[in-house]
């Protein structure tokens, strides 16, 4: 077939089919990849990484390497069976790589058995990649041969398939190499630490597949490598890393069935939160759903059958709940089905029914056995629950405490918030200050209409540390909570807080950066909506400035002071090292924080609020060595925690 010769009119016939078929693709891009942006240019690269993922689930492919070309490009290998390069029978003079790359979805659908369980949510095929493209090179390497046919302008065939030469020792496979069209996509810059996380996660979920990254382009070359023997079990002992686990071993077990299957890793740690990650046929559930369900509620049952069985819970004794039962718990819950119905807002809750039962009765036989068998560790478990369980009714009454107490302060609102006259949360702003002389030059610098100013006092409690009850208990939480006035924890209520802009203000020093780091953890585990809907801030005051005629301008940092004195190099002034907020004067706070037209803001994601969450899971204690910053050496990675 692939050095069959066609006829120019035939070529030209199937040229306008081609064009046809992949046309939906790019009028509505958003249909098939969820949007244009970084979201859906990175979906090229996990559709065509998907599919070099199912040969592994088959049993067919090893390894994969996904790489960043020096031009922008992004090349996928895998080592599988290579796609069919024979005539396709529906498709007389077509080759059937050319139909995977041109058809909407014929993806693995045909050949056989075809998958048992396909990966693709994003499932929508590589012809979706192809229509996106500017160039597309796809090789393959099978029955001994390399293959090699070409596309370009949104996946128009170049030429029939060709024999170019000798697979190398026998090697089967695919490498697709693709450019994203700049015409479709807002910006086509693949961001490397997007692909790595995911492709990690990747090799988590697929025990012993091996998958390597590399960046190629100038100035920001990496190369990162994943292989886990030990699969999910591997992923749990990754995410309690920076944690202090309850006991060395990761539990773990599997359960199939003709259609379906479930495999489930966990152990606790001794902190206070739960951190359960599902997936179904790889793809992350972050909304949860039936899967996750069904564990649950299995967990709770089998934890207090147990617990009771070994007289750990006497016979008055209340049960332990869910919540109780979980803390401390990191579990992932990954599960393959046939049709996974992903549902919910954003398309990351597992609808299907069936697996609920599955993963139920997998944890409900299978997480006892494994009990029975450590009785050291479930003894640990059941000790840490019952004292969950006893600080949960300690928070309760906090909890009622603190509403009581703001019942009789009129208002409610903490003494030392110095509160704006607008009511209106919309144009309001909490400035979180540290200290009450930063307190009081915030005071005089600000707009006092739409400006209010929370001075708290040192460093606030490290909340990964805490357990509701203290957390409840702690005065400077408790003036944040009712300045805030939107409830916290599973109460908390985003739709209710009393301003828009909750901007952290803390010195430029290891001391600002742990108080920043403590907010920061806060609102995360407690407030975590309010990160998620974009409501937090740190203010980043300058750290020089100088006078220009009688003008004072303000320079972010060294950098910034260096480019100021290229562009004006006969500037002959003196540059001033400003102090800590507390030592600012009125118009130095205004003209850096407090104007809403001159000030530097840095709107706190979820990335960074998690980040600071790490930190203060591994600081041992609140009390930061002198003079050592927030810099985590202990990862692979170096990350710089001074946000
Ligand atoms: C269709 C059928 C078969 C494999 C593939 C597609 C396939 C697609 C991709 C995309 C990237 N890598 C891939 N590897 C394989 C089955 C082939 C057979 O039965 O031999």
């Amino acid at each position: 077939m692939a050095d069959k010769p066609r006829g120019s009119s035939s070529y030209g016939a199937s040229d306008i089919t081609v064009l046809e078929g992949l046309e939906p693709v790019r009028v509505r891009p958003g249909m098939y990849i969820g949007s244009t942006g970084p979201a859906g240019l990175h979906h090229l690269v996990w559709e065509v990484v998907d599919n070099a993922v199912d040969e592994a689930m088959a049993g067919y492919a090893t390894r994969i390497d996904v790489s960043i070309l020096k031009d922008g490009s992004c090349r996928v290998i895998d080592d599988g069976r290579g796609i069919p390069v024979d005539e396709h029978p529906q498709y007389p003079g077509k080759s059937a790589a050319e139909i995977v790359l041109t058809v909407l979805h014929a993806g693995g659908k045909f050949g056989g058995e075809g998958y048992k369980v396909s990966g693709g949510l994003h499932g929508v095929g590589v012809s979706v990649v192809n229509a996106l493209s500017v160039k597309l090179r796809l090789e393959i390497d099978r029955n001994g041969k390399r293959h090699e046919l070409n596309f370009a302008d949104g996946g128009k065939v170049q030429g029939p398939l060709k024999v170019t030469g000798d697979a190398p020792r026998g090697r089967n496979g695919t490498t697709v190499t693709f450019t994203p069209d700049g015409t479709i996509f807002e910006e086509i810059d693949f961001r490397a630490q997007t692909i790595v996380e995911r492709l990690q996660i990747m090799a988590f979920l697929n025990k012993g597949l091996e998958i390597r990254f590399e960046d190629e382009r100038a100035g920001r070359e990496m190369k990162e490598s994943f292989k886990y023997s030990g699969g999910i079990v591997d992923y749990v002992r990754h995410l309690n890393n920076s944690k202090e686990s309850l006991f060395r071993k990761v539990g773990s077990y599997e359960q199939a069935e003709e259609a379906q299957e479930v495999e489930v890793a966990f152990q606790w740690n001794t902190g206070y939160y739960e951190s359960i990650h599902s997936f179904a046929n790889g793809i992350s559930t972050i909304e949860g759903g039936m899967h996750e369900e069904g564990f649950r509620k299995a967990i709770t049952n089998v934890l207090n059958r147990y617990a009771r069985k070994r007289n750990l819970l006497k016979e008055k004794d209340d049960n332990l709940t869910g919540d109780d039962i979980r803390e401390g718990l990191t579990a992932i819950i990954s599960v393959h089905l046939a049709e996974p119905q992903f549902e919910g807002q954003t398309k990351g809750k597992l609808g299907n029914v069936s697996i609920r039962s599955l993963v139920e009765r997998a944890t409900n036989e299978k997480l006892a056995e494994w009990l029975e068998e450590n009785p050291k560790e479930g003894g640990q478990i059941v000790a840490k629950a019952i004292q969950a369980s006893r600080a949960r009714l300690a928070a309760q009454q906090a909890k009622a405490l603190t509403r009581r107490k703001s019942a009789l302060d009129g208002a409610g609102l903490p003494g030392k918030l110095v509160d704006c006259s607008s009511k209106e949360p919309r144009e309001c702003e909490l400035f979180i200050v540290e200290g009450n002389s930063a307190g009081g030059s915030a005071k005089d610098a600000r707009n006092p209409r739409n400006q209010a100013i929370l001075p708290i006092r040192g460093k606030i409690l490290n909340v990964e540390k805490a357990r509701a009850d203290k957390i409840l208990k702690n005065t400077e939480i408790q003036a944040l909570i009712s300045a805030i006035g939107a409830g916290v924890e599973a109460d908390f209520d985003v739709t209710k807080i009393r301003y828009d802009k909750i901007i952290l203000l803390a010195d430029a020093d290891v001391d600002g950066s742990h108080i920043r780091t403590l907010l920061l953890t806060f609102f995360y585990r407690q407030m975590t909506e309010m990160v998620n809907q974009g409501h937090v801030y740190v203010a980043q005051p300058p750290l020089y400035s100088t006078l220009v005629g009688k003008e004072k301008t303000y320079l972010r940092d060294d950098a910034a002071k260096e480019a100021f004195l290229r562009e004006n190099p006969n500037h002959k002034n003196d540059f001033q090292r400003l102090k800590g907020l507390g030592e600012m004067d009125f118009d130095e706070l205004r003209d850096t924080t407090m104007d809403p037209t001159k000030r530097a803001l840095l709107q706190i994601n979820v990335e960074q609020a998690a980040l600071a969450d790490e930190v203060c899971s591994i600081l041992m204690g609140d009390d930061v060595p002198q003079r050592r910053h927030f810099i985590q050496t202990n990862a692979k990675d170096v990350r710089f925690l001074d946000i």
